[in-house]
């Protein structure tokens, strides 16, 4: 289902225009708009889930699926050493727009791109 003021719905859905990689009948992949680097994209389901926790398990191991098919596309043609999968629930978390998104960011050897924390 949509939610009528989900900018995410929207692009998902087509109503609004993004740079678009993949389509499919679930999920839209997108280019973001404020790239953490060269190749930063979302994927977006069609449908309406506020988070990960909300999605349903058939569509998060979609998700997942496409993310691996992605980023090994993403390897291919932006030669990139690695990738991060980040997926943020919950404005704590740093989730800004409330409609599942999975984050599929491009690394490269001393990039500086600031996304990782010393865990523990
Ligand atoms: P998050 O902080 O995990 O909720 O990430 C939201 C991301 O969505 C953020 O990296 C910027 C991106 N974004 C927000 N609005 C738009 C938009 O209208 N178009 C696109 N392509 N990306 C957007």
């Amino acid at each position: 289902m949509k939610m009528k003021d989900c900018i995410f719905c929207k692009i998902a859905n087509g109503e609004i225009p993004a740079a678009t990689l993949y389509e499919d009948q679930d999920f839209r992949v997108i280019l973001d708009l404020g790239p953490a680097s060269k190749g930063h994209a979302l994927i977006l389901p069609k449908a309406h889930f506020e988070n990960l926790y909300e999605l349903p398990d058939d569509l998060a191991g979609k998700a997942l699926i496409l993310a691996k098919e992605v980023t090994k596309k993403m390897k291919k043609v932006l030669n990139c050493d690695g990738y991060n999968v980040v997926q943020n629930n919950g404005t704590a978390a740093g989730q800004t727009v409330f409609h599942f998104h999975m984050h599929l960011i491009p690394r490269n050897e001393n990039d500086g791109v600031g996304i990782t924390w010393e865990p523990g």
